[in-house]
């Protein structure tokens, strides 16, 4: 089925965006009735936009374009479709929604160049539901780690339960992992979720790396009591016990040059105002470029951590439960969009990325690259996310130009 009726990039983001767990919101989670519903409504896109689209084992969206020879391996280009929780519209969705215009553009000059392109909408790069990121990514690259099928959601959903009721059989993900041979490059377009192109006055960047991270999900355990009849003096009060590793957190990043560590979740388990807490849990994110710095922070991070709670008689246990080493972007890459950015009269200006992206997790299959597009005050994760028509034209007309050139 293909027609001109292919909605424009903002009515896009708006359609999806509403496609969310929240009611005032968005929220998009792996393997949820709205990740199916985004699926359907992606695939109906890419097939007006001139592609066949299908649904691979893990639940990634994927259109190709067939080149003019059948054999040479195709340009992968895309980006994720689910979101962090209350999320902005533009994280992931953009690069996906760009990327079928592309084609678009491509088919409305009836275009084809010599490989097949393929656009995907990646199912988890957040790991907002099961903690764990680039599950689609991971499963493409043939990289996908199977204990994680074990994992549960907030509800107590095994990932291999929610796979089955997504209608996907988990023993078939290998069956998403792409050869080497079939994939040449993949591209992704981004918002740059930072300050800098905003800075430097320019609606586009190209991305030289992916800063590593790794993520832990921390328990410390005390001795729950009364709140009024055990003296302070003689309490393992969990909760400040954890409060004081968290402060730890930003203090050892601040510390350390291009570090950052976050605690995003906190949660004091069976928490009631007059109890004074037996157990809290809490997530660490940590990020830095350098791989061996990222080390040596997390080693002193949680030797610290450990002093803390000794000092308070309350035990600490960790479970990382994410770890992505920091990947450059491939130098052939980097300069064929170089080449794009100047013929569509834009800066080749470069710069890394702090946020993990799927592309990270596709370097273990192809040459990868990244063009980041200006977001307004680098707000992300944030439904305040926004970004100017204008500067996505410019994603778009560059990525055209990189695909024009591309060899
Ligand atoms: O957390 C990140 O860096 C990305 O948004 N998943
Ligand atoms: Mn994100
Ligand atoms: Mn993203």
């Amino acid at each position: 089925m293909t027609s001109s009726t292919l909605p424009n990039i903002s009515e896009m983001i708006c359609r999806l965006a509403q496609l969310s767990e929240l009611s005032n919101g968005i929220t998009r989670q792996f393997l949820s009735s709205e990740h199916r519903e985004a699926n359907a409504l992606v695939c109906r896109w890419m097939e007006m936009a001139g592609m066949r689209a299908h649904q691979d084992a893990i639940g990634n969206i994927i259109g190709r374009y067939e080149g003019l020879e059948t054999d040479l391996p195709a340009v992968m280009i895309g980006s994720h479709l689910d979101t962090v929780v209350n999320a902005g519209k533009f994280d992931g969705i953009l690069g996906v929604v760009v990327a079928i215009h592309c084609i678009s553009a491509l088919y409305k000059e009836k275009k084809r160049y010599r490989f097949p392109i393929e656009v995907i909408g990646f199912a988890d790069e957040e790991g907002t539901r099961f903690q764990s990121t680039y599950l689609g990514s991971k499963a493409v690259a043939g990289t996908f780690d199977f204990t994680s099928l074990g994992r549960r959601d907030v509800n107590g959903t095994s990932m291999q339960d929610a796979l089955l009721s997504f209608g996907l059989e988990p023993d078939k993900i290998k069956n998403a992992a792409r050869k080497p041979k079939d994939i040449s490059a993949y591209i992704e377009i981004h918002i740059e979720q930072g300050p800098v192109l905003e800075e430097q006055g320019i609606p586009a960047g190209i991305v030289t790396e992916i800063t590593g991270a790794v993520r832990f999900q921390v328990t410390v355990t005390g001795t729950a009591g009364h709140a009024g009849t055990v003296p302070i003096h003689l309490r393992n009060d969990a909760l400040v016990s954890a409060c004081e590793c968290v402060l730890m957190v930003e203090e050892i990043a601040r510390k350390h040059p291009k570090t950052v560590g976050t605690v995003g979740q906190i949660t004091v388990t069976a928490g009631a105002s007059n109890v004074i807490p037996g157990e809290t849990v809490f997530t660490i994110d940590l990020r830095a470029a350098d791989n061996e710095i990222r080390h040596k922070v997390e080693h002193e991070l949680i030797s610290e951590m450990q002093r803390l709670c000794q000092k308070r008689q309350t035990k600490i246990s960790l479970k990382k439960v994410h770890e992505a080493p920091s990947v450059t972007c491939s130098p052939r890459i980097i300069n064929q969009l170089q080449n794009a950015f100047t013929k569509s009269k834009h800066k080749p200006y470069c710069l890394p990325s702090g946020a993990g992206h799927d592309a990270a997790a596709m370097a273990d299959l192809t040459d990868v690259g990244m063009i980041f597009i200006r977001c307004k005050e680098g707000v992300s994760h944030n439904p305040a996310e926004s970004v100017s028509e204008p500067d996505i034209q410019s994603g778009l007309d560059i990525l055209l130009e990189f695909l024009n050139a591309y060899d």
